[in-house]
């Protein structure tokens, strides 16, 4: 399923009865080559409140529940991840707020690039700049 926001992304499940098996790979569920691979364990409160310049991410709820609130600037949506055949592709200059964790959450993400603070766009207000210079770039 396409939104102009981020991508929700079904997968492909390997179900028998000894459960239901789940493989990622570039090109057959992952739209990017994942280089880092990090997990959230029991998140809470609200997390996120940043963009990324660069970054792209696959977000997937292995256990539980959340919301993703993704913003690009004009728009914002949120996404309830329950399931752990699915993903948000989160591409890069989108603002993100998860929260509404349920207690069991266990949030994994894949990552496109090793880890770089720099990456990082903390203020919104810098955030919109940054979308707005693209947007001049793009002219
Ligand atoms: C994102 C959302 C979905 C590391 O040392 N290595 C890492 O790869 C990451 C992701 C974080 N950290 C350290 C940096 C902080 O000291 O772990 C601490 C917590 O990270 P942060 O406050 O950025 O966590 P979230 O949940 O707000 O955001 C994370 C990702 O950082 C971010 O890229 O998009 O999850």
């Amino acid at each position: 399923m396409t939104f102009a926001l981020a991508e929700l992304l079904q997968f492909n499940v390997n179900a028998d009865a000894r459960g239901d098996l789940i493989a990622l790979e570039k090109g057959g569920g992952v739209p990017f080559v994942p280089v880092r691979v990090y997990y959230i364990d029991a998140p809470r409160g609200v997390r996120g409140c940043h963009a990324h310049y660069n970054l792209e991410q696959l977000l997937i709820c292995l256990r539980g529940s959340c919301t993703v609130l993704v913003d690009d600037g004009e728009t914002r949506r949120n996404f309830r991840l329950e399931s752990s055949d699915c993903g948000l592709h989160v591409k890069p200059l989108k603002w993100r707020e998860m929260r509404d964790f349920s207690d069991d959450c266990l949030l994994l993400c894949l990552a496109s690039a090793p880890y770089d603070a720099a990456d990082y766009i903390r203020d919104y207000d810098a955030f919109l700049q940054a979308i707005a210079a693209q947007a001049k770039l793009k002219l």
